[in-house]
């Protein structure tokens, strides 16, 4: 279970190659400061590993977002989000959408990883079967921790949203002095194709114009779509969109897991933050894209031989 890093009405941050963003600072911080070892390096690269075996196994799916998002994903679900695997239901949750439902191996990675008992290896190994709790784009089922159902772009954008209002609405309603007994954060990956989406920019302008501080977003700005780059049909400034409808907006590398566990600590600070983005993993999802016909068993193959040499696969 992570730790609250901030406390304060409301905050959001970005990253290129993924972005936090947040409406309004905290008021008020509690300065942690985290430090990341081997293990959690290792930690997103079996993130990648299993990814990469189940889409093999399955022989469809897609792994450039888990690939892409694997570092910042380890650092949000092992140092920011407070959740309990052995009670998925908890209703003080934060709650976790994956908005770009298509990466879904990233979200069944992490509860397989985090503990949820009934996100088995089994299932991963059943990705995109009938009936297993890994279908190719998650399906809501609290008891594994899935909080919504996504898939459609922009959906879960718009859900998260919701979600963070229903918080605000039951903490102003239930809430007394120093008994605070709703108060959780919604967190959402999001993707290109989730901005895309009219969906989004309307609940984007809603969440700022009610300064839902308490919403916090990674946008996954790897600049690659299923038709190719984005180049072909999209090129918005998503950071600018965002600051116009009251959004707080920090760039940061998506890869580094410090300066992306900074933003939890103090977004201000991050905001000085050179944009450095570290292109390898979205340079990955790139390639792929551009040799279709390069097997995914050869890619995944080249991939642990690099990063995990000696890992145990199970395709
Ligand atoms: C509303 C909608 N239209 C089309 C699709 C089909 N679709 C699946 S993934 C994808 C594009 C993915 O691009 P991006 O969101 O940038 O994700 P990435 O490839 O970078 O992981 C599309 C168009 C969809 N899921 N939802
Ligand atoms: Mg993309």
């Amino acid at each position: 279970m992570g730790q609250r890093s901030c406390t304060g009405p409301s905050f959001t941050v970005q990253y290129p190659g993924c972005f936090l963003f947040s409406v309004f600072l905290p008021k008020e911080h509690v300065r942690m400061t985290h430090t990341f070892t081997d293990l959690d390096r290792r930690a997103a690269n079996t993130i990648r590993g299993l990814t990469l075996d189940a889409v093999q196994r399955a022989n469809s799916g897609h792994p450039g977002l888990p690939l892409g998002m694997a570092d910042a994903a380890v650092v949000l679900w092992t140092r920011v989000m407070k959740y309990n695997p052995a009670d998925p239901r908890w209703p003080d949750r934060d709650r976790f959408i994956l908005s770009g439902g298509h990466g879904s191996m990233l979200l069944y990675a992490l509860l397989h990883l985090t503990g949820y008992h009934e996100m088995t290896l089994d299932q991963l190994k059943r990705f995109r079967q009938y009936g297993s709790l890994t279908p190719g784009h998650p399906e809501v089922e609290l008891d594994a921790g899935i909080e919504t159902t996504t898939g459609p772009l922009g959906q879960g954008f718009a859900t998260g949203v919701g979600m963070a209002i229903a918080e605000r609405y039951l903490a102003t309603k239930f809430n007394r002095p120093d008994f605070p007994i709703v108060d959780h954060y919604t967190y959402a990956i999001c993707s290109d194709g989730d901005l895309m989406e009219g969906v989004s920019h309307e609940a984007a302008s809603l969440a700022g114009h009610l300064k839902l501080g308490k919403l916090i977003y990674l946008y996954d700005d790897n600049q690659v779509t299923i038709d190719g780059s984005t180049e072909l049909a999209y090129s918005d400034d998503a950071a600018r969109r965002f600051e116009a409808y009251g959004w707080h907006v920090v760039h940061a590398d998506g890869h580094n897991m410090a300066e992306v566990a900074a933003a939890e600590v103090d977004p201000q600070q991050l905001e000085a933050v050179a944009h450095a983005v570290n292109a390898a993993w979205e340079g990955v999802a790139h390639w792929m894209w551009e040799h279709p016909e390069v097997p995914i068993e050869q890619i995944a193959d080249w991939i642990v031989e690099l990063l995990m040499p000696g890992l145990r696969r199970y395709t």
